[in-house]
């Protein structure tokens, strides 16, 4: 038995939680740089604003997404890709203010992956009712560096799989202040958000604020 087993936030989730080899769940590990997290990401939306994005097939993204870093993922009619520009302004992408890269690197690090430096961090917005369907994260060049996903805001169920399409997921609760890194053996498998819950998030109100920061060239 290790203390570890037994570390809880208060709240009885366990502080860590493996989900897979590779993947881990760092319950409140963001809760320390909040107050700094908040304020640079009013900063980013004010000059990149959220949007809703059109899929390759066709259909508007109930998620609104945004991006900071020296590239960003887009998808429109073409398809999805990572483009240094915002297509809806013209100009680069607001940079990655460096309380965002060092959570991450930190979130990498304590999950096993060293020296993680993520160049690209997409911000999802969710309303109630938003959804993202299962996917795989495979647009990035480099599969060896991990994800970081860092949750504010309202609680969401984590879709979680395996690499194909029909394992079934398991569910996690992913509450303010909650980190997912994923990496090695669960680069690539499929995950998801099961459609938002209404609530009223004290700091965040009526909205859910999702960070994944990824290491795509
Ligand atoms: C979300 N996250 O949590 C969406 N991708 O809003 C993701 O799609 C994701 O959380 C890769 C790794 C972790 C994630
Ligand atoms: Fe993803």
């Amino acid at each position: 038995m290790t203390a570890d087993l037994f570390e809880t936030i208060g709240d009885a989730r366990p502080a860590r939680e493996t989900m897979a080899e590779g993947a881990v769940l760092l319950r409140g590990f963001a809760r320390p740089v909040e107050a700094e997290l908040v304020p640079a990401l009013r900063v980013i939306i004010k000059q990149a604003p959220f949007r809703n994005l059109v899929t390759p097939g066709g259909h508007t993204m109930s998620v609104a997404m945004t991006n900071c870093g020296s590239v960003g993922w887009v998808s429109d009619r073409r398809g999805y890709r990572y483009d240094a520009i915002d297509p809806d302004s013209g100009q680069r992408w607001p940079a990655m203010p460096p309380v965002l890269g060092k959570l991450a690197a930190d979130a990498a690090n304590e999950a096993g992956f060293e020296r993680f430096a993520p160049d690209a961090c997409l911000i999802n917005r969710y309303v109630p009712g938003a959804k993202l369907s299962l996917h795989q994260d495979k647009d990035e060049l480099d599969f060896s560096a991990p994800i970081v996903s860092v949750s504010l805001g309202l609680p969401a169920v984590f879709l979680f799989g395996g690499l194909r399409r029909s394992d079934t997921p398991r569910r996690y609760r992913l509450e303010h202040g909650d980190v997912a890194v994923w990496g090695g053996p669960s680069r690539l498998f499929f995950h998801g958000i099961a459609p938002l819950a209404d609530g009223e998030h004290g700091v965040l109100g009526r909205q859910r604020i999702n960070l994944t920061f990824r290491k795509v060239r």
